[in-house]
């Protein structure tokens, strides 16, 4: 039997704009290591109907939602400082499905209902979609992901010594649909559809509305995952507590943020603090011109024509 590492060889390539190759897998565009790590995923993860899945595509506020979930399912285990959120980068408090939980289901603390993927709906291992677990997913307006997803691999590049592209190539990659897990519009589409058709198992959230009410987001999302907050709780603040403690201004002024780093030891290390860099909306409009704004609004709107989804 052919190797995933064979299979993938056969996968139709291009070049990304952050150096390596980027294969089609199923319809999206992934790298070796996390295909390879997904693959063995869809073979033999087994997912719990206690399980609470955080999906997203890259860049849309996946390290915030991971702080947010971790802090609502821990919150009666740690006291407002043994929080591991304060020695811990979130993505080291949620396992990621295509590569921590690759090998084994089990591989798992098991008082942590939690982990997380960048899958898109469609790929996800079928026990995810079959088991009554939940799946929490979050997505943002494409013109802040791509020009946060730049920033990062330009980051990315800088620290290992190699020149980023410009904008504009990475831009056109961006609407070709060539990008981490994308094109984006289709991973949002996939999960959005299937939220409409089984809302009791998708909450599907948008950045931009967590950001406007964060607190009302945390409520929504505790009672969706199964750990409602009591009345006694309310009346103490516990929601206005995680609220902050998960803040962009909290998380990314924590040691282990500034100065920690992520996969240490494995070639996929990143320093911690890449994951944190202005946490605005908008800022699209510090990078891209009326024209590239315009044309990335048009293929949204091409796009989610009909679907009843604006982004
Ligand atoms: P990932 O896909 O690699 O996990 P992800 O966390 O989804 O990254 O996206 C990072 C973005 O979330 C960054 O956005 P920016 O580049 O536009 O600034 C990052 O700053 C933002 N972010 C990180 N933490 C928070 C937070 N606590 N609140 C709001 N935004 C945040």
């Amino acid at each position: 039997m052919a190797s995933f590492k064979e299979i993938i060889s056969t996968l139709p390539r291009r070049k990304s704009w952050y150096g390596d190759d980027t294969f089609l897998y199923q319809g999206f565009w992934c790298d070796t290591f996390f295909i390879e790590g997904l693959m063995r995923a869809q073979q033999s993860f087994r997912s719990q109907p206690s399980d609470i899945v955080i999906c997203s595509a890259m860049k849309t506020g996946t390290t915030w939602l991971k702080s947010l979930t971790f802090a609502i399912v821990t919150r009666s285990t740690f006291d407002d400082s043994t929080n591991p959120l304060f020695n811990n980068l979130s993505h080291d408090c949620v396992p990621l499905l295509e590569v921590d939980l690759a090998q084994s289901s089990t591989n798992r603390d098991p008082k942590n209902p939690l982990l997380a993927t960048h899958t898109p709906y469609s790929s996800l291992p079928r026990s995810i979609i079959d088991s009554s677990c939940k799946i929490v997913y979050i997505c943002r307006d494409p013109k802040d992901s791509l020009v946060s997803l730049y920033h990062f691999f330009a980051r990315y590049l800088a620290s290992k010594d190699m020149k980023p592209p410009a904008l504009e190539e990475a831009f056109e990659l961006f609407c070709q649909g060539v990008s981490s897990y994308g094109p984006y519009w289709d991973h949002v589409l996939g999960f959005w559809k299937a939220s409409l058709d089984r809302p009791d198992k998708i909450l599907f959230l948008k950045y931009e509305e967590m950001i406007e009410d964060t607190i009302l987001y945390v409520k929504k999302i505790a009672d969706f995952i199964g750990y409602p907050f009591s009345f006694e709780e309310l009346e103490k603040g516990s929601v206005e507590k995680i609220v902050d403690m998960c803040s962009f201004e909290n998380l990314s002024n924590l040691e282990v943020n500034k100065r920690g780093k992520h996969r240490e030891g494995t070639p996929a290390v990143i320093e911690n603090k890449m994951y944190f860099r202005k946490g605005k909306v908008g800022d699209w409009e510090n990078y891209l011109t009326p024209e590239m704004a315009a044309r990335l609004d048009s293929i949204t709107l091409q796009k989610l024509n009909g679907s009843g989804l604006t982004l």
